[in-house]
């Protein structure tokens, strides 16, 4: 490049960065989306028909823990497209919840961006989205859920249906983490909950930055008998861009896992966690939705700026169709 050249970029404002991926016109619709997410591109959804890239290898070596790792089970030719195409097309949140500590009301904001996709076994999809009972087939009460289910839009159902195929299980949920970079997390904890019923699998995705992901055995009480053998170690596994990690048996009972805040190389980068679980009852739709959609507002990829930014629901809507608004989403600017 000439001098002149290199002081003219130097000076021009950056272009957006174009995609790594040819968009699909075809899109998913729903009442509760806040826009229409865009089908994933055919190259894409060819390529992934070669997964799972790497056999499963089983790891039940040690106390109560039941993996079967995938290293990879997207390949690195589409690994990094779908990475690109989930985090500019899916919308975000950044909830804040209140919990109650030694009476003690504190605000936790999640130190990551999420989104949830899905809904309990109890109810159904219908055409158009509608929610149904699942046994009648017939509409829902309105009066069901306090939350607003959304169906499974088809860029990650298409995932949904492939792990189903590869691993035997059935998923009716697809939770969706963005860690910005390194300083975003998600404490140990067990995806445990009763909603899920006894021995949940767990189907777990990677996308983008490599990062730990550490697992430990829950306390064992002294009173346990037959003592175990062997102490259950700590396990860490280095998850790279397409990873996927199948938890499953008694691994949610007796194991605890996290995603540590992290530097290093890889710390600017962002990463996507996708999980597919299955809620038997309707105390885990609500739990979800409260959790990963929460009351504030939405957040899309802006990649001018190459960060999510609050989405102004009110600036496009005004542009696209002179004002008209969405009762889901009041397009309110977070701080
Ligand atoms: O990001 C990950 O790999 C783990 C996510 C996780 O543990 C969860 O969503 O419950």
């Amino acid at each position: 490049m000439s001098k002149r050249g290199a002081l003219d970029s130097f000076f021009k404002p950056a272009a957006p960065k174009k995609a790594k991926y040819e968009a699909s016109t075809e899109k998913s619709v729903h009442a509760t989306y806040p826009y229409a997410v865009p089908h994933l591109p055919a190259s894409i959804t060819e390529s992934l028909q070669f997964s799972p890239s790497e056999e499963g290898k089983v790891m039940n070596e040690q106390l109560d823990l039941d993996l079967v790792y995938y290293q990879p089970y997207v390949s690195p030719a589409v690994s990094g497209s779908m990475f690109e195409f989930l985090r500019q097309e899916l919308f975000f949140y950044r909830v804040q919840y209140k919990i109650n500590r030694g009476g003690v009301q504190t605000v936790i904001n999640t130190p990551r961006f999420t989104t949830v996709f899905g809904v309990d076994a109890t109810s159904k999809f219908g055409d158009g989205g509608m929610v149904l009972d699942a046994k009648t087939g017939k509409k829902a009460e309105a009066s069901r859920y306090k939350c607003k289910p959304r169906p499974i839009p088809q860029c990650l159902d298409v995932l949904r249906r492939m792990t189903e195929a590869t691993t035997g299980e059935a998923f009716n949920f697809c939770l969706v983490n963005y860690y910005a970079n390194g300083q975003d997390s998600i404490s140990y904890h067990s995806d445990d909950e009763r909603f899920l019923g006894p021995d949940p699998a767990i189907a777990s995705f990677s996308f983008g930055a490599k990062r730990d992901f550490l697992m430990k055995h829950k306390p064992i009480p002294p009173s346990t008998s037959p003592a175990p053998q062997l102490e259950p170690k700590p396990v860490k596994l280095q998850l790279g861009s397409g990873d996927m990690v199948l938890m499953r048996g008694k691994t949610q009972s007796n194991w605890l896992h996290s995603i540590p805040k992290r530097a290093g190389p890889e710390a600017h980068k962002g990463r996507i966690n996708i999980t597919f679980r299955k809620a038997m009852v309707k105390a885990g739709t609500e739990n979800y939705y409260q959790y990963n959609v929460g009351t504030g507002g939405v957040y899309r990829w802006d990649s001018k700026e190459e960060k999510m930014a609050a989405w102004l629901q009110d600036k496009i809507a005004d542009s696209a169709k002179g004002g008209e608004k969405d009762e889901q989403n009041t397009g309110k600017e977070q701080s």
